[in-house]
């Protein structure tokens, strides 16, 4: 295992590279993924270059190239390199891990804490904000363009929460300034790739909202939605990815709760703190999982049965 001492570093010598990101591709994923394909596109065009991900959200498309990712893993092909983005375990590649198992070289670019080292080459730092901003790092600053830097300043948005989580550092800050200059239209990124809604998600949100109601003194509010109720709305459960940070939101509150049906009888619990409870142990308890202020598990009893367990738990501790 060594250090990557920058990207070119690791690219001289290569005629093929495969670049892979993890299953159901999040904003960074697809940002330092992207970030690292066009640069090779544009300075490496004598290598042959594959990005291997899963389907993307439609307000990624926008990122220049993005209609050559692929996950047609039919080619049975033996790679020079191998470059990893923001995983921290070759499974959660997916399918693609094949390609990775068979590279001659492998890279890894990545800040998940639980990264496991799975690469000869490495460039791991679980407190940066976003792989994005490892990315940024060892990239050649003057070689990247405005469609380079609009992929890695989605990462650094989505990542960041808009540059609100705790991960957010002055370098964080002082990297995005530097994308800034090259062009980007970064008003317009942040309001279409983060906080846009369709018509329907914004109603769903409102209703979601209006049916929550606070236990524990105020400090926990909870909400639930059913399956009826998205029929009724018009919208799928990822579309209602949005309500557990809003319902967050509510002054006084320090956790929220919010429960929506995926099948008949089987509610997904989604769990936020604002950080004096840690409801990854919250989660876990319950067979799930996740960070201490973002987790969540499932449940498979009614929604008052499986709140009032909770509640009982977080009594405790608030
Ligand atoms: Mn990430």
């Amino acid at each position: 295992m060594s250090l990557i001492k920058d990207l070119d570093s690791i690219l001289t010598g290569m005629n093929s590279v495969a670049i892979g990101g993890h299953i159901r591709p999040d904003g960074d994923c697809v940002g330092s993924t992207l970030a690292t394909y066009n640069y090779l596109k544009k300075y490496y065009p004598n290598i042959e270059v594959k990005l291997f991900l899963q389907p993307i959200q439609d307000y990624f498309r926008f990122l220049n190239l993005s209609s050559d990712i692929t996950w047609d893993l039919s080619e049975d092909k033996v790679f020079d390199l191998f470059i990893v983005l923001d995983c921290g375990d070759a499974d959660r590649l997916g399918d693609s891990k094949k390609y990775l198992e068979k590279a001659r070289h492998t890279a890894c670019i990545d800040h998940h804490v639980s990264n496991s080292g799975f690469a000869d080459l490495e460039f791991i730092y679980p407190e940066a904000s976003s792989t994005c901003e490892l990315v940024y790092e060892l990239m050649d600053k003057s070689k990247v363009d405005k469609d380079i830097a609009e992929c890695l300043y989605v990462g650094m948005v989505h990542d960041t929460g808009v540059f609100q989580y705790s991960c957010t550092s002055k370098k964080t800050m002082c990297y995005a300034g530097e994308l800034m200059d090259k062009g980007i239209d970064y008003s317009k990124i942040v309001n279409d790739t983060f906080f846009a809604k369709t018509f329907n998600e914004n109603r769903a949100l409102g209703h979601a909202l209006d049916k929550s109601r606070l236990y524990l003194d105020g400090k926990v509010v909870s909400s639930v939605f059913y399956l009826s109720e998205m029929e009724e709305y018009g919208i799928k459960p990822s579309e209602l990815d949005s309500v557990v940070s809003n319902l967050l939101r509510t002054k006084g509150v320090e956790v929220s709760i919010f429960m929506y049906e995926v099948a008949p009888g089987e509610l997904k619990v989604s769990t936020r703190s604002k950080g004096k409870v840690n409801v990854a142990e919250l989660c876990m308890r319950h067979g799930g999982g996740g960070h201490e202020r973002a987790a969540g598990c499932s449940c498979r009893k009614s929604y008052e049965d499986g709140l009032n367990e909770f509640l009982d738990e977080l009594r405790e501790q608030i």
